[in-house]
């Protein structure tokens, strides 16, 4: 990619714009900015030209260059009609693979992506030339290539980046699952699924591929065998299962009984177990992700101390089934980070029974999936946020007396008067209806817990 004459433009002035400006500056090349709210630009950046409001495909035709920020619609009638032109339109991946020249990590998957990238990091950090770690986890991935070329570099990749880079080959690929998520934002499920799988399109031999070992994987683990690139699996299994055999890493329990289930990966051909009972994690989704970035660390020659020290003393990342604490008689989680119904699900089954605090932008993902695991798990629901009704629908349909909160402060409140030991904020909604993001949600239902022990 040679960018040096060419003219650029920059679209969404986020995170990644910003990056993205911040690279083209450093090599000289000059840009213009785009972005359809009303916006500026820092101080560092006034000389920059910025055109807001709709987005103007005449304008931007008239680019050699596009770098779009992952959160624009990639079916936005703008950037369809400049791509149709022969513009070369792109996300800040393309732009950091013709950069990067060091050893590529890269990790996908619907949920636990962040807990994968961010353990994997901390573990390969402790190597000489560590590891950077950035993309969807928060730090654009050009801004890692600031001040130096990284030896090794783990990206968190959603289906956004995904979907518009060409020439991704990561030495190793992590995919953990896909579940229905941003049917607002793709076509179908199977273009949200074929946006996740362009991460294996170059991969060749002496590559490594982690996945679920799961009949829904069965042909891409034959077509990436074939390529000769190596699988390792990992899963939650019964250990009586003959096939938690074929296991790496993951996590293997009894009956599903989550007190004799123990961790392990594989390190000098050698299961090394740890009893999840052990582990500050919840949830064998959460200790099955820790088992892959052990795996990860294993394989890149981390020792089996340091790996079994981190696993022990890893407490997870805030908003992810993170233990608030036990104020005015309730066990408190926030797993605000749950933003569709699998996430939702997989922390309501770490749970006998639970308050349930749901609701917020629903995605027009389906919630029916959620039924059974709610009708098992949760006792009482106070629904929070824009799509109330959907989440309404859901609970009437699983029996479950709830209330309408409308808010995560009032459901906090409501939450409390409950006769219940534990109350789970997992919205299984994202929350930009009424927050910026998942975090600050998360930040308003912790606050709204201490001003319950306060008052
Ligand atoms: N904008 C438009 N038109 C639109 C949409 C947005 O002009 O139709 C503008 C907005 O006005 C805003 C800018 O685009 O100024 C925002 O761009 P962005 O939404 O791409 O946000 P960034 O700040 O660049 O953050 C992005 C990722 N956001 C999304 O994919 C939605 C961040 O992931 C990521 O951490 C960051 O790049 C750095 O790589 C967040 C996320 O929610 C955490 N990701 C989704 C998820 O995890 O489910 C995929």
């Amino acid at each position: 990619m040679n960018m040096s004459q060419q003219k650029v433009a920059v679209v969404g002035m986020g995170k990644t714009g910003l990056s993205a400006v911040r690279y083209l500056q450093r090599k000289h090349i000059a840009c213009e900015c785009f972005d359809e709210a009303n916006v500026t630009l820092p101080e560092d950046m006034q000389d920059i030209v910025l055109h807001t409001g709709e987005l103007n495909a005449e304008l931007l035709g008239s680019f050699d260059r596009v770098i779009v920020s992952p959160g624009i619609d990639w079916r936005h009638p703008a950037l369809t009609a400049v791509r149709a032109c022969g513009v070369a339109v792109h996300g800040d991946l393309e732009a950091f693979l013709s950069e990067y020249a060091g050893t590529l990590i890269a990790v996908t998957g619907t949920n636990g992506k962040t807990t994968v990238t961010q353990m994997v990091a901390l573990l390969l950090e402790t190597l000489p030339g560590g590891c950077d770690a950035g993309g969807n986890i928060g730090t654009p991935m050009l801004d890692l290539l600031a001040n130096h070329q990284p030896e090794r570099v783990i990206l968190e990749l959603s289906s956004f980046q995904l979907e518009r880079a060409q020439g991704l080959h990561p030495h190793l690929a992590i995919l953990l699952n896909i579940q229905p998520d941003h049917a607002d934002m793709h076509d179908s499920p199977l273009a949200y699924r074929k946006a996740k799988m362009r991460m294996f399109e170059h991969m060749i031999v002496g590559d490594k591929v982690m996945l679920s070992l799961d009949i829904e994987w069965k042909s891409l683990a034959d077509d990436l065998s074939q390529r000769g690139v190596s699988i390792g699996y990992f899963g939650v299994m019964d250990e009586n299962d003959a096939e938690s055999k074929r296991l790496a890493a993951g996590v293997l329990h009894r009956d599903g009984h989550q007190e004799e289930a123990k961790m392990f990966w594989t390190q000098d051909a050698q299961r090394q177990y740890i009893p999840c009972k052990q582990l500050m994690v919840k949830g064998f989704h959460q200790q099955q992700n820790i088992a892959v970035a052990a795996q990860v660390a294993a394989d890149y020659g981390v020792s089996k101390a340091v790996i079994e020290e981190a696993m022990m003393s890893f407490q997870g990342l805030e908003h992810r089934l993170e233990f608030v604490g036990n104020i005015a008689g309730k066990d408190w989680f926030n797993d605000s980070k749950a933003t569709n119904p699998d996430a939702a699900d997989a922390a309501l089954s770490s749970f006998d029974k639970v308050v349930w605090i749901c609701g917020g932008l629903r995605k027009d993902l389906d919630l029916g999936s959620l039924v059974d695991t709610v009708k098992k798990h949760v006792d009482f629901a106070c629904v929070v946020g824009k799509d109330a009704k959907a989440y309404e629908k859901m609970l009437k349909q699983a029996g479950v007396p709830y209330k309408v909160s409308k808010t995560v402060p009032q459901a906090v409140k409501d939450a409390a008067k409950q006769d219940c030991k534990a109350v789970l904020l997992s919205p299984a909604a994202a929350s930009q209806d009424q927050f910026n993001n998942y975090a600050e949600r998360g930040e308003v239902f912790v606050k709204s817990i201490r001003e319950l022990a306060d008052g």
